[in-house]
């Protein structure tokens, strides 16, 4: 056996990485485990539409049948957006018993990652990456996302982290593995769902071309690993800081008492977070996704103008 059997491409998205036109690779369990249904579906297909509408071809991944599918038909985007909570969630260590067994998954940020690698994409668009859990000290709850961006070449264009994270140790982590961290626009890590966190970037990055020379440079010189592009909420989306760190403080003493851990936790606590605050974080959820669409769209544009 070897990578292909295990890989399939859609005829679009290959075409594309062939002529060397942009393409933005996107996640499955946001669809699956991040949103309900069917907001997840809608918000899946509108975020295709807009990274077409700003000149790039998407390719949204999942595992269906045991292979990584690399750019999803809208009937395989509604299949996963209804099963939700059904299907796996497959980050890194899930993939190969999921391969094997012939198995659906929907991918985190890493095995997302690792399919676009697998298929030649550069950049990757999502809304918030895992990361250094709060309490981690104790728990050792480390996403397997930062190390796959510590490993694997891929940019990923997210809104920061959102506080059910401890920020501060997230970012310790990425320096220790060597991931750079840009600001888009911005000298202070995103929140996700606030622009503030009181937290820096590494560098504060000003156009979408600048930051495709700033990856360019690193896979010149042989740096492995991805970037996380961090990029701000827009203020008219953006959440009021004390009710949305109030709720998460709720939500994350919720989880504790009930005991939720592991590969659980992350979910539970969007899901509780999107009760408790009447929908309101969906509703800056989906803007910050279709945000990061657009600037994924124009870093994959720049990207492949180094290339011609
Ligand atoms: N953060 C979000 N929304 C999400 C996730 C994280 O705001 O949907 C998902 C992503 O797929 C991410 C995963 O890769 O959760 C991280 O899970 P864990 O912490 O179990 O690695
Ligand atoms: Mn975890």
């Amino acid at each position: 056996m070897i990578l292909s059997d295990y890989v399939k491409v859609s005829d679009e998205v290959r075409r594309a990485i062939e002529e060397n036109k942009p393409v933005v690779a996107l996640e499955s369990t946001i669809i699956s485990h991040g949103m309900p249904y069917p907001q997840n579906v809608e918000t899946a297909l509108n975020v295709e539409k807009i990274i077409r509408e700003n000149g790039a071809i998407p390719a949204t991944i999942a595992v269906i049948g045991g292979k990584i599918c690399v750019g999803l038909t809208k009937d395989e985007i509604e299949y996963l957006g209804k099963k939700g909570l059904e299907v796996t969630k497959a980050s890194r260590r899930d993939l190969p018993v999921i391969l094997a067994m012939g198995e659906d998954g929907a991918t985190t940020v890493a095995t997302t990652m690792i399919g676009a690698a697998a298929a030649g994409i550069k950049v990757f668009a999502t809304g918030g990456v895992g990361g250094v859990h709060r309490g981690a000290e104790k728990t050792m709850d480390i996403s397997a996302d930062l190390e796959e961006l510590a490993m694997t070449d891929v940019m990923v264009v997210c809104a920061g982290c959102k506080s059910i994270l401890d920020l501060g140790l997230t970012l310790e982590y990425l320096e220790t593995k060597g991931v750079p961290v840009i600001g888009y626009k911005t000298d202070e890590l995103p929140a996700f769902y606030t622009v503030h966190s009181g937290f820096s970037v590494d560098r504060r990055l000003d156009t979408p071309k600048d930051i495709a020379k700033t990856f360019a440079a690193k896979q010149a010189c042989g740096l492995k690993g991805g970037m996380l592009v961090t990029n701000p909420i827009p203020e008219e989306f953006s959440m009021d800081k004390e009710l949305i760190d109030r709720t998460i403080e709720e939500a994350v003493c919720e989880a504790e008492k009930l005991g939720i851990k592991g590969k659980k936790i992350t979910p539970f606590l969007l899901d509780k977070i999107q009760k408790l605050t009447g929908g309101d974080s969906l509703k800056a959820n989906i803007q910050l996704v279709y945000n990061n669409a657009r600037l994924a769209s124009q870093i994959a544009i720049s990207y492949c103008g180094l290339n011609k």
